[in-house]
């Protein structure tokens, strides 16, 4: 058994969990907060069998978007550059992470 870990883009939460749900996953959604935007984004957790953890990322992946935003980039420390400025970033589509499961249980 695998633990799937995806963060991704808050706006496609509802479009990867029903359709990890529609292709038979198990999926709990929670909040999180990305450390570098300091801005909401989603982690979906799902545990599942070895063999279908292939099939799993190919839908987090397809379902999850790559976006551009702008985070304030503070320049302060600078000699040359005083202040805060706008920076691009590219976020996403999903960053994933698989773990081994020892047990799993229902009480
Ligand atoms: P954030 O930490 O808010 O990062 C948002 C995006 O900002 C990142 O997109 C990356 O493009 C950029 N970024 C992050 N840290 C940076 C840095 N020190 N310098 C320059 N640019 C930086 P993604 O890589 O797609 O990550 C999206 C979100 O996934 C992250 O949100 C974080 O919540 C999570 N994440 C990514 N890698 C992670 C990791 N190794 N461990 C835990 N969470 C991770």
């Amino acid at each position: 058994m695998k633990l799937i870990l995806a963060v991704i883009n808050n706006d496609d939460g509802p479009t990867v969990s029903s359709r990890l749900t529609k292709e038979g996953f198990q999926v709990t959604k929670l909040a999180s907060t990305g450390g570098f935007l300091m801005s909401g984004n989603s982690t979906f957790i799902s545990v599942i069998n070895d063999d279908e953890v292939d099939k799993a990322i190919e839908t987090i992946k397809k379902y999850s978007k790559r976006r551009t935003q702008t985070a304030p980039m503070d320049f302060s420390y600078s000699p040359t550059t005083m202040g805060s400025y706008p920076i691009e970033v590219t976020v996403g589509g999903a960053t994933i992470f698989v773990l081994n499961v020892e047990r799993c249980e229902r009480a």
